[in-house]
């Protein structure tokens, strides 16, 4: 069974070669600005029209829909992240649940890849330092309970900065109690 690879890649996530790409939403999933906005007008009007079909998704919980206008990807995952401080410390409860949630539905749908953006970390506030751990430890565990699920799972960072910060925690996540890569 080939092992699913976990890439961290700098750029725009609408342009991603993956089944289904991750859209960082907010519950009424009729759209908004950062990477929602940039989704929105990258897959066209239908996915709104589809979007409103969908009765909102509430924080934690992920829903699915077709790219639409995105030829290269096959599904948007449209999932609800926390604002940082506004849920009385169940933050990053809600924050795993949302990775958690999408690789879930990825996988009932057939996907074989997948590319998140970092999830709550623009106009929701979460310091990525935190953010970046809870996502790759979600991705993590999810591989290792469903193995051979998935090929790829991808994290596009859009800065520089979130870039460094995504590898650094992968260095130290996936890493085995004997100090080797896993
Ligand atoms: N590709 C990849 N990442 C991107 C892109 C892109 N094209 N554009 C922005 N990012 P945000 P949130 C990064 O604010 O914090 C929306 O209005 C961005 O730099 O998009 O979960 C929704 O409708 C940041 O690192 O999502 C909600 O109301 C990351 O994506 C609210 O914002 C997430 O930033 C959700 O806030």
């Amino acid at each position: 069974m080939t092992p699913t690879e976990i890439r961290i890649v700098r750029g725009n996530i609408t342009e991603r070669p993956v089944d289904a790409i991750v859209n960082a939403a907010n519950r009424t999933l009729l759209g908004g600005g950062g990477v929602d906005g940039a989704i929105h007008r990258a897959a066209g009007p239908e996915l709104l029209v589809e979007c409103r079909t969908l009765a909102g998704c509430e924080t934690g919980h992920a829903k699915i829909t077709k790219a639409h206008g995105i030829r290269q990807a096959k599904h948007v995952i449209h999932t609800v992240g926390p604002i940082f401080g506004k849920h009385h410390g169940a933050e990053a409860g809600l924050l795993a649940s949302c990775y958690a949630e999408s690789l879930q539905l990825a996988v009932a749908h057939g996907c074989k890849s997948i590319a998140f953006p970092s999830i709550s970390t623009g106009a929701y506030g979460y310091p990525v330092e935190q953010a970046s751990r809870i996502a790759l430890t979600a991705i993590r565990d999810f591989v290792h309970a469903n193995p051979g699920s998935l090929d790829l799972v991808e994290i596009v960072a859009f800065s520089e900065h979130d870039y460094k910060t995504y590898r650094q925690a992968q260095d130290e996540i996936f890493v085995d109690s004997a100090g080797n890569n896993a």
